[in-house]
This record gives structure tokens, sequence and C-alpha cells, in this order.
């Protein structure tokens, strides 16, 4: 971890301050547990595909058994792996400022897993599939699939209620985000006193919108992500170093 023992004070007495804290989490604070970022290549059957590409209606319209045959391999993933770190650092902040808000991007359940209450999925979840034609919730048989590494094609089961295709309970691209998990995020940005991101490329919207809303707002940033990051504004700290890291050490310096 690069992080500067300076900029991790900085941080720490920042946080330390603050009283109402929104958290956006993206692909990254999963990663430590295993889970592929949307920016790693895809591999075994879908290894030709963009991910932007199959998450889409059109793709799911185009080879229903290839796409949910994608998200029943993401399925077992995120079933076969564990909290991290980083998911388990946010539990112990939300004890230590008034009023967490957190909201992710992810459609995993490590967060609730690891025991965060209240998670706004803007982007749905994997464990939440429902008919495509009439929206019926459809339940899930229990276990984890088992799936080949590969991965394969699988025809999607049918709804209980109309006979229908069941789609993975995501939202896909061009699909507009849940009403009220969006206007719950805003306020969450609106009302916080300092706004934290972490593990996101901030390359989908309307998401990456709400650390713009921030800026704009002039609410001081902290963004926690090893990559290269987008241009910093002036109550901006990027901590540049794995989530399942920088938490636990940005923490231990709250005394
Ligand atoms: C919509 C669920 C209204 C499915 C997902 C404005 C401008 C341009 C385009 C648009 C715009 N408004 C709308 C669009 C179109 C589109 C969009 O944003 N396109 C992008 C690609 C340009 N948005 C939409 O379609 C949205 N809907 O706008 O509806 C509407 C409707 C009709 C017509 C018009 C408008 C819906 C977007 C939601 C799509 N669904 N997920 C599924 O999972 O299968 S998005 C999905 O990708 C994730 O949920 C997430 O949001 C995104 C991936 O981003 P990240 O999470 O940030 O992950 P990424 O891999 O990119 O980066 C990981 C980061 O972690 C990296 O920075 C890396 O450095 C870092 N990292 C790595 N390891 C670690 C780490 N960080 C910390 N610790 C580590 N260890
Ligand atoms: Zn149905």
């Amino acid at each position: 971890m690069t992080v500067h023992a300076t900029q991790l004070n900085k941080a720490a007495d920042w946080l330390a301050r603050s009283r109402r804290v929104a958290v956006l989490t993206g692909a990254g604070i999963s990663a430590e547990s295993g889970i592929p970022t949307f920016r790693d290549a895809l591999t075994g059957l879908w290894e030709r595909f963009e991910a932007a590409d199959l998450a889409t209606p059109q793709a799911f319209r185009a080879d229903k058994a290839l796409v949910w045959g994608w998200y029943e391999w993401r399925r077992m993933q995120v079933l076969r792996s564990q909290p991290n770190a980083g998911h388990r650092a946010l539990v112990v902040l939300r004890q230590r400022v008034d009023d967490l808000r957190l909201i992710t991007q992810n459609v995993d359940d490590l967060h609730e897993r690891a025991g965060s209450p209240d998670v706004v999925h803007l982007h749905g979840s994997l464990l939440h599939p429902r008919c495509f034609a009439c929206g019926h919730p459809h339940v899930l048989p229990d276990g984890i699939p088992d799936e080949p590494e590969g991965g394969r094609s699988i025809q999607p089961p049918r709804c209980e209620r109309c006979g229908g295709y069941v789609r993975p309970g995501v939202v896909w691209f061009g699909e507009s985000l849940p009403t009220l998990a969006w206007s719950a995020a805003e306020r969450a940005v609106r009302e916080c006193d300092l706004f934290l991101s972490i593990g996101t490329s901030g390359q989908v919207f309307p998401a990456a919108g709400l650390h713009q809303i921030a800026a704009q707002q002039g609410k001081p940033i902290i963004v926690i992500n090893p990559g290269e990051m987008a241009s910093v504004q002036s109550r901006e700290l990027c901590l540049r170093g794995p989530a399942g890291e920088v938490l636990p050490a940005l923490l231990a310096r709250w005394a």
C-alpha cells in the first residue's frame, strides 16, 4: 500500500470531524474477495464479449441462455466468496459516525454479509431475479450453483405466474435505476458532510454523477482506489491503495 501517512492522517481527521457520511462503492471493494471488476476482461464462454454488451436487455433477447449462464456463473462466484476487510471496515465506520449511508453499484451481497444494514443497491442484485415479462419475483433453488469454471449456456427458468422467462434482478445498461434507490442516494449525498468513494472507476452514469454532486456542493471527498484517478478537486483526498488495506488503516488512525 503506497498511501502516505500524512494523507491517511488527513483523511482520518476529516472522518473524525464528519457526522453524516455518504459512501459510494463499486466493483473495486469486492475485488479482494475474488470477484472480478468490470474492468477485468471476461473469461471462458464470455471472453469475446464486453460486460457492458452482455448486461443489456438486447443481449438477453438475442441469447437468453448465454446471458442467464453468465449471471448464474457470477452468482456462483459471489456465493462462494466472503466479505473482505474493506466491507467489514465500513461496518465499524458506521458505529463511529452519527449517520452513514452506504450506496453501492455492486450486485453482490457482500456488504450485507459483512453486517451493513440498509445498503442502497443502485444496480440491483444477483440474488433477486424476476420475470422479464410480468416482473413477478422468482425464487431460486437454495445452494450454490455448480457451474463449470468456463461457464455454460443455461436456459433461464420460467415464471410461475405467466410462464415468461426469468431475468436477473439487476439494472441493465439502457434501463432506469430503481427510483427509490436513486432518490435515497441523491438525498444521502446532498445531506452528507463527507463523501467517501471506494473502488469505482466513475464511468457509469448516473451513479458516477453522485461524485460530481458532492464536488459541486463543495463537500470534502475521500477517494480510495489503487488505480490512476481522474483530476482531484480542491477538497478531495485520493488514497491510492486497495480498500481492504486502506480502510482498516484509516480506522486504526482514528483513535
Ligand atoms: C440509465 C448491473 C436512464 C448489471 C450495471 C451519461 C453519459 C454517458 C453515458 C450515459 C449517461 N447516462 C446514461 C448513460 C448510459 C449508461 C452508461 O453510463 N454508460 C457508460 C458505460 C458510458 N448508463 C445506463 O445505461 C444506466 N441507465 O442511464 O437509464 C436511461 C434509460 C434509457 C435511455 C437513456 C437513459 C444504467 C447503468 C447501470 C448498468 N448496470 N451493473 C451487472 O452487473 O451485470 S453497471 C456495472 O458497471 C456496475 O454496477 C458498475 O456500476 C459499473 C462498473 O463500474 P465500477 O463498479 O466502478 O467498476 P470498474 O470495474 O469500472 O472499476 C473498478 C475500480 O476499482 C477501478 O477504478 C479499479 O482501479 C478499482 N479497484 C480495483 N481493485 C481495487 C479497487 N479499488 C479499491 N480496492 C481494490 N482492491
Ligand atoms: Zn411472469
